[in-house]
């Protein structure tokens, strides 16, 4: 039942570094899927992350059902909203957006969730989201309205990662942002990684194999590349297994 996660931590007692492609719904057109999917397949991808922060009802999972021909790769949902969940996929990141103050996204949209969780066989997994700034504005800042931590705070960056593990939160995902001009400074990376003693996620704005190499080293356990990849899917070359 607990395969994702248990598989995360397996995977990184073994010094092993994890890749998620993200894919957001609204951006991949269904006849694209199989195409898309046979690159993420030849290459050190490790996961698929679906979800975005406007996606139409219902899109989700026709997008899951149809990745889920074309590979093995664990699906992993990161929604937007509570519309995004669907049973077809392998987990859900349940995220709590614990960087700012807005309670739907800390507590509302959670308990909206619950009549669909209840009657599905989907692995959650709680989650504190953490969205720091990277020198523009990005979706998830105007969907939440909620503001971004400064990069210059980098303590404040530590105690709220530190605050959802205390919480009980079994992943941290550091976020720049989708398309971020700046991926999250290495420093915070290892700084934060040092303080958690559950996994780590890092995305936003990582767009070659140098800055998420320069992740990993930094402490990252998981990487998620989205905007790099639907730009131009040559980046897989890059990352072949
Ligand atoms: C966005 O962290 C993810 O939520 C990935 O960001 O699209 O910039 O790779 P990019």
């Amino acid at each position: 039942m607990k395969a994702v996660y248990n598989n995360i931590l397996n995977s990184i007692s073994k010094g092993e570094k994890l890749l998620a492609v993200l894919i957001d719904p609204d951006k991949m057109a269904v006849e694209m899927v199989s195409g898309f999917i046979k690159k993420v397949n030849q290459s050190i991808a490790t996961h698929i992350f679906v979800g975005g922060s406007t996606v139409d009802e219902n899109e989700t999972q026709e997008l899951v059902v149809k990745i889920k021909v074309h590979t093995n790769l664990p699906i992993v949902l990161f929604p937007g909203d509570v519309t995004q969940i669907t049973n077809q996929a392998d987990a859900l990141l349940f995220l709590s957006l614990i960087s700012g103050t807005n309670p739907d996204y800390l507590i509302s949209k959670h308990i909206k969730a619950v009549s669909k969780l209840r009657s599905s066989n989907l692995e959650v997994i709680p989650t504190g989201y953490v969205l720091i700034e990277n020198g523009k504005q990005t979706s998830v800042e105007k969907v939440t309205k909620t503001k971004p931590l400064s990069r210059q705070n980098v303590q404040q960056i530590v105690d709220t990662a530190k605050a959802g593990e205390l919480l009980g939160m079994q992943l941290v995902y550091l976020e720049a942002g989708s398309g971020a001009l700046n991926p999250v400074p290495l420093e915070i990376i290892s700084t934060v990684k040092q303080e958690l003693s559950i996994p780590l996620i890092v995305g936003g704005g990582i767009r070659s194999k140098k800055q998420l190499e320069e992740a990993y080293n930094s402490g990252a356990n998981l990487v998620v590349i989205g905007t790099a990849f639907e730009e131009d899917v040559s980046f897989f070359d890059e990352l072949k297994k």
